[in-house]
């Protein structure tokens, strides 16, 4: 298989992290790809997004939700689950985490318009969707001994926070905090860390 992805990608991190901790990262070529500078992507992927993952028959698979999706189904252990309401929970804490990432990239971009073109009203609007999904993050009960896709979802986002410095999260999220620098010491997240290079 065939990951297209970039070191700072979010999104792309949730899919090494999972694979990682699934043992499947060995079967995963990475190729450094960069959307917003060229078109490559698209000929794989209608969006031209990453991460988009090319299966060994040679299928394109995109978004990094369905690609974890797909992984999940190859190997145990299983990261998703099967079961409710545990699956409930889980994938809407990756919704409201990659929703949080769709709002700091929004941010980010927005930030390198030269100066007097920034938009305020997408600042502000995108800032309190980051800040509210911080706030569910900080009482949603996250476990540290068990590392499944909401988990990863949100601590591949709350790395790029502090990779791009978006927002400062820490202060008043003492549970968040703790929690994000211990699962920071799993071999997953050291191996995806984008400050790593
Ligand atoms: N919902 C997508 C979001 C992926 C995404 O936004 N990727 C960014 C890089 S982090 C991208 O490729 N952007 C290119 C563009 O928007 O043109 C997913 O979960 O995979």
């Amino acid at each position: 298989m065939r990951l297209l992805y970039s070191a700072l990608s979010p999104f792309a991190r949730k899919v090494r992290v999972l694979a990682l901790e699934k043992g499947l990262a060995e079967r995963i070529g990475l190729e450094p790809a960069a959307p917003y500078q060229d078109e490559v992507v698209r000929a794989l992927n209608p969006l031209n997004k990453i991460p988009t993952l090319v299966t060994d028959g040679g299928e394109a698979v995109y978004d990094s939700a369905v690609i974890c999706d797909y992984l999940d189904g190859l190997a145990e252990p299983r990261l998703i689950p099967a079961s409710q309401p545990e699956r409930h929970r889980a994938l809407k804490l990756e919704a409201a985490a990659d929703g949080l990432g769709d709002a700091a990239l929004l941010v980010v971009r927005e930030r390198m318009r030269p100066g007097g073109e920034h938009r305020q009203d997408v600042f502000d609007r995108q800032l309190k969707a980051i800040e509210a999904a911080l706030d569910l993050f900080e009482g949603a009960g996250l476990s540290v001994e068990r590392f499944a896709i909401g988990e990863i979802a949100v601590a591949a986002q709350l790395g790029y926070l502090d990779a791009r410095k978006v927002v400062d999260w820490r202060t008043g999220r003492p549970v968040l905090a703790a929690w994000f620098e211990a699962v920071s010491k799993r071999g997953s997240m050291i191996a995806s860390d984008p400050s790593a290079g």
